[in-house]
C-alpha cells in the first residue's frame, strides 16, 4: 500500500456537543485522495478531551509524513496545538492547513493588499506560515494534490484555491462529479442528531451565498460567495447512499441558504419522488433566506419531508436590520414565519446582537418581535468579527482605543468596535455554558461588552420562559484511556483507508474525476 496521508479534525472545545454533525469539507478531500488510491487516515478529534496525547500517539506510530488539518477560526488554537504536538514527535513530518480559517485569511489579506494595507490579515498569513508548513485556501478537492507534491520541496507555501480563475476552483460541473463524502472514515454512529425523531446526517447539497451580510464570514471569498450547484440526480444519489448506507431517514441541509438556488423547487420534487420510489419518508431541516420565501417553495419543502427551518432573522430592530445589510425587513421576516407556519413547517429563528447601533432599544426590539412572532425554537448569539467578515475586513483603528477596531455601516455611520483577537490563541467565545459561558469581544457606542452579554443572557432566558422552549442540553467531552486503545486508537477517533474503500472509490475514479484540465 502506498504511504497514508494523515487527515485530522481539530477539535470544537467551545461547542456544547462536539459530536452533532460530522466535518463534510476534509471528507470531502479524503474522498479525492482514495478514489486516487492515496490511503487516508482520518483523525477525528471532535470531542476528545486529551486530544494533544492522541495526536502525539498517533503521530509516533503512523508511517503518514504528511498531515492536513482542517479549522475554522474557532478550532485554530487547537489546531495550532495539533501541529505543535506532530512536529513534537515528528519533526521532519508536513502540516498542511486547509479549511474556512485559512480561506477567510486568504481572502482578507487579498483585500488588504488591493487597497495597499499592510494589515492585520497580513500580520495572521505571517504567523500562519510560522506554524503550518504548506496552507490551501479555498476549495481542496484539487488543491490537496499540489499541497502534497509542493510538501516535499517549498515550505511555508501558499496555494491560493479561492480564486475562480484558478483550475483548482471547483466548477458546478466538477462538483457534480465528485465522489461523496468519505463518511466511511469516520464513526458515523458517534454523531447525534434527531429531526422529528428520525436520525439525521448532513449534506451540503451546493456551496455560495452571494449576499454580504456584515457579520457573515466569506463576503470576499469567492469561494463562500459564488453559487456553486450540483444536479438535483446527484444531491438525491448522495441522500440515497446515506440513507442505504447508515439507515438514516433524517437529512440536515447545511447549504448556506437554500432558497438562493431557483432550483430549488425542483429539488423539493425530486427528493418527494425518490422516497416514494424507495418506500420511505424523510425528515428533513435546512437553512432559508427570509425575503425570497414563499408559498410555493414552503408547500414544496414540506411535501418534500421538511418540517424545521433555520432563518437567520438576526433582529426584531429595522435599524439593526438595516446596519446588517440583511435585505429583508422586519415585515419580511414576520411573513415569512407565517408563510412557514402556514405550510407546517416549524422555524428556529437564529438571532444575534453586538452589531453596529446595537442598544439597550433594539436588543428589546429583538425580544418583543421573538415573544410576538413566537418561532418554535431560536437561538441568540454574540456577534464575533472573524477574519473574512466586512465587520473584521472593513475595520479601521479606533481613533484613541488601543487594541480597538472599529467597523463603520457606511449608510448610516453606525459603528461597531471589536477588541483584536488572536485566533490562534483564543476560542472562548462560542456557545460555552448558555447561562454565563458566553464573552463578548465586541462593544457599540451604547453598550459595552458585559451589558452585551447580561442582555443576550437575559433575552434568551427571558424568551425560553415566554415561549416554553427549554434550554439546549450540552454533552460532556470524551477522553481517550490508554486501555482504549491496547489495539491502537479505537475506531470512534481513527479510521483508516481499507483495500476495500480504496478499490471501490478507484473503480468509480473514470466516472466521477474531471482531469483539471477539462474544468
Ligand atoms: C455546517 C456548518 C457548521 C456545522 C458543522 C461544522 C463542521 N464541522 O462542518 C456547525 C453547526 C457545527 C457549525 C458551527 C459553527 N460554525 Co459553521 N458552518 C457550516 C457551513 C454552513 C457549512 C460547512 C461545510 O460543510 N462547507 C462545505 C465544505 C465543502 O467546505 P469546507 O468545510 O470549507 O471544506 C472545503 C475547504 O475548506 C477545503 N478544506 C477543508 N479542510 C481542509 C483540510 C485540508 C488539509 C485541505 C487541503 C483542504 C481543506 O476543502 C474542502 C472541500 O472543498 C459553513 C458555511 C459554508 N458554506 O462553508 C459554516 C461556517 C464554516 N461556520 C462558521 C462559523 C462562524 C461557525 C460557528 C463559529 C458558529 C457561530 N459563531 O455562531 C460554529 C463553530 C463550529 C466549529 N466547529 O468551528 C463560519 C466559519 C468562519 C470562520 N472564520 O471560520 C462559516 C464559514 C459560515 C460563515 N459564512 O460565516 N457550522
Ligand atoms: S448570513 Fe446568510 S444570507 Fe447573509 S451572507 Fe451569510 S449566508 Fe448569505
Amino acid at each position: 500500500m502506498k504511504t497514508p496521508v494523515c487527515l485530522v479534525i481539530a477539535p470544537s472545545v467551545f461547542l456544547l456537543d462536539e459530536r452533532v454533525f460530522m466535518s463534510l469539507g476534509i471528507l470531502r478531500v479524503a474522498a479525492v485522495l482514495e478514489q486516487h488510491g492515496v490511503p487516508v487516515e482520518l483523525l477525528d478529534l471532535s470531542g476528545i478531551e486529551n486530544y494533544e496525547e492522541v495526536v502525539r500517539l498517533h503521530a509516533m506510530q503512523s508511517t503518514a509524513v504528511q498531515f492536513g488539518i482542517t479549522a475554522t477560526t474557532p478550532q485554530m488554537p487547537a489546531a495550532v496545538k495539533v501541529a505543535k504536538a506532530i512536529k513534537s514527535v515528528r519533526p521532519a513530518a508536513i502540516t498542511i492547513l486547509g479549511g474556512p480559517h485559512i480561506t477567510l485569511v486568504g481572502a482578507a489579506v487579498k483585500r488588504e493588499r488591493k487597497s495597499g494595507i499592510d494589515g492585520r490579515a497580513t500580520a495572521a498569513m505571517a504567523a500562519l506560515k510560522e506554524t503550518f508548513d504548506v496552507l490551501v485556501a479555498g476549495d481542496g478537492e484539487s488543491a490537496v494534490f499540489l499541497a502534497l507534491e509542493i510538501a516535499k520541496s517549498e515550505c511555508p507555501a501558499f496555494i491560493d484555491a479561492d480564486e475562480p480563475k484558478s483550475s483548482l476552483f471547483l466548477t458546478s460541473a466538477a462538483l457534480t462529479k465528485l465522489p461523496f463524502p468519505a463518511r466511511h472514515l469516520i464513526d458515523v454512529d458517534s454523531y447525534r442528531y434527531t429531526i422529528d425523531g428520525h436520525r439525521a446526517l448532513s449534506l451540503i447539497a451546493q456551496l455560495g451565498c452571494p449576499f454580504e451580510c456584515g457579520f457573515c464570514g466569506g463576503r470576499s471569498s469567492p469561494m463562500l460567495r459564488k453559487i456553486r450547484t450540483r444536479s438535483s440526480d446527484n444531491i438525491i444519489s448522495e441522500m440515497t447512499e446515506v440513507y442505504q448506507r447508515y439507515g438514516v431517514t433524517g437529512f440536515m441541509f447545511y447549504d448556506d441558504e437554500l432558497n438562493v438556488n431557483r432550483e430549488m423547487v425542483a429539488l423539493m420534487r425530486g427528493i418527494r419522488g425518490v422516497q416514494e420510489r424507495l418506500g420511505v419518508e424523510w425528515r428533513l431541516r435546512g437553512f432559508a433566506k427570509a425575503e425570497l420565501f414563499n408559498e410555493e417553495q414552503a408547500r414544496e419543502m414540506y411535501a418534500a419531508g421538511f418540517r424545521w427551518l433555520l432563518i437567520g432573522f438576526e433582529s426584531g430592530a429595522p435599524s439593526i436590520l438595516t446596519n446588517i445589510n440583511k435585505k429583508a425587513t422586519r415585515d419580511d421576516n414576520t411573513r415569512c414565519l407565517e408563510i412557514a407556519s402556514k405550510a407546517g413547517l416549524k422555524v428556529k429563528a437564529l438571532m444575534s446582537i453586538g452589531h453596529p447601533g446595537e442598544s439597550a432599544g433594539t436588543v428589546r426590539a429583538t425580544e418583543d418581535w421573538l415573544i410576538e412572532t413566537k418561532p418554535a425554537d431560536f437561538d441568540v448569539t454574540i456577534i464575533t468579527t472573524y477574519p473574512g467578515t466586512p465587520y473584521y475586513d472593513e475595520a479601521v483603528r479606533h481613533d484613541s482605543l488601543p487594541g480597538v477596531w472599529t467597523y463603520t455601516y457606511r449608510k448610516t455611520g453606525d459603528r461597531l468596535h471589536a477588541y483584536d483577537v488572536d485566533y490562534t490563541r483564543v476560542a472562548e467565545y462560542y456557545k460555552g455554558n448558555p447561562d454565563g459561558g458566553y464573552h463578548a469581544y465586541v462593544f457599540t457606542d451604547a453598550m459595552t461588552a458585559d451589558e452585551l452579554v447580561r442582555a443576550r443572557d437575559r433575552v434568551e432566558r427571558d424568551v425560553r420562559a415566554a415561549l416554553g422552549i427549554p434550554f439546549n442540553p450540552s454533552a460532556p467531552a470524551m477522553r481517550y484511556e490508554h486501555s482504549m486503545g491496547q489495539f491502537g486508537l479505537p475506531p470512534n477517533i481513527l479510521r483508516q483507508s481499507n483495500a476495500q474503500s480504496l478499490t471501490q472509490a478507484h473503480s468509480d475514479v473514470r466516472n466521477r474525476w474531471i482531469p483539471l484540465a477539462e474544468r
